[in-house]
This record gives structure tokens, C-alpha cells and sequence, in this order.
């Protein structure tokens, strides 16, 4: 017995408590407590049966992730993992009963599966998450599993990795009952039930393979799946080999073709990538300077001012969050587009079936649109996302500084404006912040929040708690032009005009950069975003600017004429009326003519080349970012980067993907 896992009696069963926290991960010690006390139970003669639950808030979240980089750095051996456990599970003489709450995930269901029985509380999940670790179930999950639910939800749960509801997974066979009221009596009475029937190892299960017929159209669909929604991951396709090993092979064949493939994954690029995502998700919320016991406002009501597409956008992120919000603007013309915006938003997830027609309602209610700074004294959080200048700014900054309760978090949305000089337009720059949202705010994981000189860590404490509240990633930066993400992109874009300009394709820069893994190229998103944009502040910014640098010629030649993007149907390519991309013989004349104009002969210019020097334009300038401490550590950069600009998770970010970590 360990301090890790606990072994007590009642009422003739041996309740077996595993106590690793915060999420009783299966680390080192765990796997052998758990297997010394069925032992113990097996040897004692008064124990009829066994029941095996997690202290604190969950069963087990699975395998302790921590402990695969030693595996693939050769600090230590794999070793045989979880088998000898779940031998020892499987093969007890009297039953065991898995008591599952809050989360039974990885190997911490795989160690359910093992077991005669499993019951769980109705708020409780299961899944097999690996994939998204680019690793998949290592410990019989993938051969468990089918033989529980069947071939199609088996499949589904090992290729995408969501989590299932108890109550669906009670229907599907994987928990035998749902518990009403107390874990541990529900469980330990149920035990009692069981104790003296004979039990069926879920090894020995086959009714619910199926046959090759049958599975046959399964597996092919899950293949087009993949290729579709999980391009370039390649996990997802070695749960499918494995599930299917399932249903062709002897159990034990199963099981060996399963650790075979979860050797290959753990070892892959793409594991060590995407487990550096899970750490970084959860290290960006760690500020050194700014203790976790940081005292925090409480958030209860809010207030945008500005109902353009951010400010609906993020009245939509708090009234999601169940936080009531005013939403307000000059005119109510402008107040009444927004809300307009706002319910097609809603209608179009009810028409998809992303929530109900009363969940939107309740979403509308908390929205409260006004032209007035009524109710303002009460918000405990304002944000300001107005037109993006800095007059307008600091005038929208000194009124609410007028109405704002003292202890009120003044946010600003601005993307690359100062938040010390907006700070300055109040007489409380400790209270201002920068909520940097991604358009769609709603759909956007990533907030950069930016700390200004003079903002308290309160502010800074309570921004990144609201953050997680919004069900966003709160990154902490620094002020500077463009803070992080837009900074870094600014040398991007500008390197894809270079490389035109030399020669390249147009589309083969973007293309060159989709095949990498990115949702979009570096062009492309210029016209999506409107290259009018960068005009503007290129042309307010122009006396800024090293009269010594290379500067790109070609998106000012492209807004002279007009040729904004996608708003005006012509950019970088032209645009149908669905918005469909097409190379524009037009363009291809400009780019000839700006390069005539800039004494440039065109060569041929290859992917390699274009991936190489638009991500070294991008790496470089976040190893700047690093040296100004603009950012806290390579990894807030490749979180941003993930959720912000859709650099591809599996690659693990840009700075990631170049070694710097
Ligand atoms: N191993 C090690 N640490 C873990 C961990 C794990 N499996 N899960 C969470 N943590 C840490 C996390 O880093 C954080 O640390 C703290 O616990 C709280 O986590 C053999 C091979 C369970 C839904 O992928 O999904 O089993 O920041 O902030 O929001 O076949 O944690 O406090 O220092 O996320 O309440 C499969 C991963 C593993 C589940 C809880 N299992 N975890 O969410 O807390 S591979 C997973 C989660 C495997 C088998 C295979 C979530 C959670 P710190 P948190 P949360």
C-alpha cells in the first residue's frame, strides 16, 4: 500500500482509493499500488469484491504524460506499461468495479476496461483522447473497446479522442450502471450485488466485432474522415489500423499490432509536437511575476462599447459565457447592425444544431444593446473595441473613466495601437488592459492579453481567469506594435510580397504554405483580412519607417487600383460570388510590371525555398519578441501561433517547429 493508493474494508469489499493528485494520472507507483491492493484483496478471504475509485475530482485522466519524454529521450525504459495491471485486473478471482467521476480518460479507461465491471455518476466522461497527444490508446483501449460498444463507436471515440457522456456510454455498454447519489456507496452496494456471479473478461467478448462485411464500409469511411478533417495527422489513421486489428485478429495478436503502433506514434515528430501543445496550454497561464494566489475581480456583468464585427463578436463570447452584457454604439443604426449580426450568428448554430433555439434566446437576453453609458457604474469589465485610431481611443477611454466603479477593468481590443498611450487617457492606467481578440471573437480560442507599464496584477490575474471563463487561451504579452501575433505576421506577409515579386507564384507561395499545414497562405489571408488594412496604416506609419529597408511593392500597387481582396471581389486573386479564389490574369500583368518597375528578372522559386524563408521571417522576429520580453517563453509564442493564426498543432508552433523551445 502507498500514499499514492489507498486499501480499506467495507462491508466484505476492499475499496481501493487511488490519490494521485490533481488528476490521478497513472504516474510511476500508481499502476503497482493499485495491483499490490487487488492482490491484498484477492488474499483475503472476508473480501468478496473489489472496488477501485479516485480521490479528489476524478478517476484517472490516463498515463502521466510527463513520463513519455523520457521514454523518447532513452531516460528510460517503456517497459511493459499498464499490461502487468491490467492482468492483474482481469484475472482477480473476485470482481473488480471501476467507480468513475469527473474524468476516465487514456489509460485511466483502458484500466476500466480491464475491470469485471464499471459504474459511474451521470456527470462523469470517458474517452480515449490520445490522437490528440499523436499517440493513440497503448494499454488494450483500441481492442477493449470495440468489444464493449461495437466497431463504429469504438472507432469514433480512438480516431477524434472527444470525450462521451456516462449516460451515452451506459446505453452503448462501455458503464454498466449510472449511480444516483454517493460514488462510493452506489458502487460498494453494487459490488455486493455482483460478488458471487460468475464475470466474463471483456478480452473474451466478441459479439460486438462484427464481421469484415460489416466493418468494411466502417473503416472506409473512417478513412475519408481522416483525410478530410485530419489532414496531415497521422495518429488518427494508426487508431484506425488498430481498431481494426480488433476485428481481424486473436485478441492477443490485437494487442501486440496495438503496441506496435503506439510505439511508432510515441516516437513520431508529431507526438513530441502536439504534447509540447498540451503542456503549453497549460504553462501560458503562468505568469512568473504574478503569484497564483493573485487576488481576482469578479466578473458578473460586462460592457462593449463599439458594435462593429469584434464588439458583437465579443458581446457574443460573454453572453456564451452566461455573462450578462451591454453592448453599445453611437447611433442606433450602428447598434441595430450588430444586433442583427448577432442573431443570424445564433439562428445559423441553431440551424446547424450547435445548441437550441432556448439556448439562443437566453444568449440574446444577456445582451443588452443601448447608445447611452447607462448601467455602465455596474460592469465589473468594459471593453472598447472601436474603429481601430487612436483619437477615438483615448476619447472612448476618458468617458468611461468618467462612469466606471473604481475597481473596473478597462480592456481595449485595439490589435496593434499602445495600450500605455490609451492608458494614459485615464486617470487609472493600472485598471487598462489589452483583450486582443481573433476574428471571430466567438470562435477564436486565442485573447493576447497585454500588460501596459503600469496595469496591476490584479488586472493581469483576473483578465487571465476571465480568460479561461470565455472559454479562451489568455496569453500574456507585452505592448509593442502588433504585440506578438501581428508583429511576427507584419515580416510574413512581407516576405511572401518578396518572394512574388522575385518570381514566385502567387499561388504557389500560398500553396506552399497550406501544404505545410496551415489553414491559409500568407496571401490569401491578405485578402481576406482586406489589404486596405495594412494601406492605411502603412501610409499613417510611412515617416516611420527605415528609408534604408526593402519594402514591398506589390499590395500598394494592388490598393491603388482598388484591388482590396476579398471585399472588393479582387486582391491577390479574383473572387466569385461564393467567394471562390482564382489566379487573375490581371494580377499576374501587375506583378510583371512592379517587378519591370523594380529592375527584378523573375526565377523560378520552389516550395522549399518559399517555406524556409517565410518561416524564418516569422521565427526571427519571434526571437526578437523574446529578447524585448515581449514574450515570456518560446512556447506562449507557438500558442498563439496555434490558435490565433492556424499554424498547424501538430508541427507544435513556429518556434517549436524551428528547435527553439
Ligand atoms: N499526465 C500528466 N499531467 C496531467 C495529465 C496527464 N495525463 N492530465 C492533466 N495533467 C496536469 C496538467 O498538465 C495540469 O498541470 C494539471 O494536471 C491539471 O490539468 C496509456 C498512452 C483530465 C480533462 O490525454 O484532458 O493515457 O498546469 O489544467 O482543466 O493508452 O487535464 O497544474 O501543472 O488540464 O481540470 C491520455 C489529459 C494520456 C488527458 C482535466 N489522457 N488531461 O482538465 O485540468 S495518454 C489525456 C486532460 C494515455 C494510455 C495512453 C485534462 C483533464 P499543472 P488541467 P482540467
Amino acid at each position: 500500500m502507498s500514499e499514492l493508493v489507498r486499501y480499506a474494508l467495507r462491508d466484505g469489499v476492499a475499496v481501493v482509493t487511488i490519490d494521485n493528485p490533481p488528476v490521478n494520472a497513472l504516474s510511476p507507483g500508481v499502476p503497482e499500488g493499485i495491483a499490490a491492493c487487488v492482490r491484498q484483496a484477492g488474499a483475503d478471504d472476508a473480501v468478496t469484491a473489489v472496488v477501485l475509485i479516485g480521490a479528489g475530482r476524478s478517476f484517472i485522466a490516463g498515463a502521466d504524460i510527463n513520463e513519455f519524454g523520457k521514454i523518447t529521450s532513452g531516460e528510460k525504459q517503456r517497459g511493459e506499461g499498464l499490461h502487468p495491471l491490467l492482468a492483474v485486473l482481469e484475472d482477480s478471482a473476485k470482481p473488480v468495479i471501476a467507480a468513475i467521476h469527473g474524468q476516465a480518460f487514456g489509460g485511466g479507461l483502458e484500466v476500466a476496461m480491464a475491470c469485471a465491471y464499471r459504474v459511474a455518476v451521470a456527470s462523469a466522461q470517458v474517452g480515449q483522447p490520445e490522437v490528440r497527444l499523436g499517440i493513440i490508446p497503448g494499454a488494450g483501449g483500441t481492442q477493449r473497446l470495440p468489444r464493449l460498444v461495437g466497431v463504429e463507436m469504438a472507432l469514433r471515440m480512438c480516431q477524434f479522442g472527444d470525450p462521451v457522456k456516462v449516460p451515452v456510454a451506459c446505453e452503448a455498454g462501455l458503464i454498466d450502471r449510472v449511480i444516483d447519489g454517493d460514488l462510493l456507496e452506489g458502487a460498494v452496494a453494487f459490488a455486493r450485488e455482483v460478488a458471487c456471479q460468475p464475470v466474463r473478461r471483456v478480452r473474451d467478448r466478441d459479439g460486438k466485432l462484427g464481421t469484415a462485411e460489416q466493418n468494411a464500409p466502417l473503416f472506409q469511411a473512417a478513412r475519408e474522415a481522416a483525410a478530410k478533417r485530419q489532414r496531415g495527422l497521422e495518429a488518427p489513421l494508426a487508431a484506425i489500423a488498430a481498431v481494426e486489428a480488433a476485428t481481424r485478429l486473436p485478441f492477443a495478436e490485437g494487442l501486440r499490432e496495438e503496441a506496435r503502433l503506439f510505439e511508432e506514434r510515441l516516437f513520431s515528430k508529431q507526438s513530441k509536437a502536439l504534447i509540447h501543445v498540451f503542456f503549453g496550454e497549460r504553462t501560458v497561464a503562468k505568469i512568473p511575476d504574478v503569484p497564483k494566489d493573485t487576488p481576482v475581480l469578479s466578473v458578473k456583468q460586462a460592457a462593449v462599447i463599439g458594435a462593429g464585427t469584434m464588439g458583437a463578436g465579443i458581446a457574443m463570447t460573454y453572453a456564451n459565457a452566461g455573462i450578462a452584457v451591454r453592448l453599445k454604439d453611437a447611433t442606433a443604426e450602428a447598434l441595430d447592425r450588430g444586433m442583427a449580426s448577432i442573431r443570424a450568428n445564433y439562428a445559423a448554430s441553431v440551424a446547424k444544431g450547435r445548441f437550441s433555439q432556448q439556448a439562443m434566446d437566453e444568449r440574446l437576453a444577456r445582451i443588452s444593446p443601448q447608445v447611452s453609458y447607462e448601467g455602465f457604474e455596474e460592469a465589473d469589465i468594459i471593453i472598447e473595441a472601436v474603429f481601430e485610431g487612436m483619437a477615438l481611443k483615448k476619447q472612448v477611454f476618458a468617458e468611461i473613466d468618467a462612469v466606471a466603479k473604481a475597481d473596473c477593468v478597462l480592456a481595449t481590443n485595439t490589435s496593434t495601437l499602445s495600450i500605455d498611450e490609451i492608458a494614459a487617457a485615464t486617470g487609472r492606467p493600472e485598471m487598462v488592459i489589452g483583450h486582443h481578440f481573433f476574428s471571430p471573437a466567438n470562435v477564436m480560442r486565442l485573447l493576447e492579453i497585454v500588460r501596459g507599464k503600469a496595469t496591476s496584477k490584479t488586472v493581469i490575474a483576473t483578465s487571465m481567469a476571465l480568460a479561461r471563463t470565455l472559454g479562451k487561451i489568455g496569453v500574456l504579452v507585452g505592448n509593442c506594435r502588433g504585440f506578438v501575433g501581428n508583429r511576427m505576421f507584419h515580416p510574413y506577409r512581407r516576405e511572401a510580397q518578396f518572394l512574388v515579386e522575385e518570381g514566385a507564384r502567387v499561388a504557389d507561395v500560398d500553396g506552399a504554405m497550406t501544404e505545410f499545414g496551415l489553414a491559409m497562405g500568407p496571401l490569401a489571408v491578405g485578402d481576406l483580412a482586406g489589404l486596405d488594412v495594412g494601406w492605411r496604416i502603412r501610409k499613417e506609419y510611412r515617416h516611420l519607417e527605415d528609408p534604408r529597408a526593402r519594402k514591398p511593392r506589390m499590395e500598394d500597387a494592388l490598393c491603388e487600383r482598388g484591388r482590396y481582396g476579398q471585399k472588393t471581389r479582387t486582391g491577390w486573386y479574383k473572387y466569385d460570388e461564393q467567394r471562390r479564389a482564382s489566379v487573375d490574369p490581371d494580377v499576374e500583368a501587375l506583378i510583371a510590371e512592379v517587378r519591370a518597375e523594380l529592375g527584378i528578372t523573375p526565377r523560378e522559386i520552389g516550395a522549399e525555398e518559399i517555406r524556409e524563408r517565410l518561416l524564418a521571417a516569422l521565427v526571427n522576429e519571434g526571437k526578437r519578441i523574446l529578447e524585448e520580453g515581449i514574450a515570456l517563453r518560446p512556447v506562449d509564442i507557438d500558442i498563439i501561433y496555434i490558435n490565433g493564426y492556424g499554424f498547424p498543432a501538430w508541427r507544435g508552433g513556429p518556434m517549436f517547429h524551428a528547435g527553439i523551445v
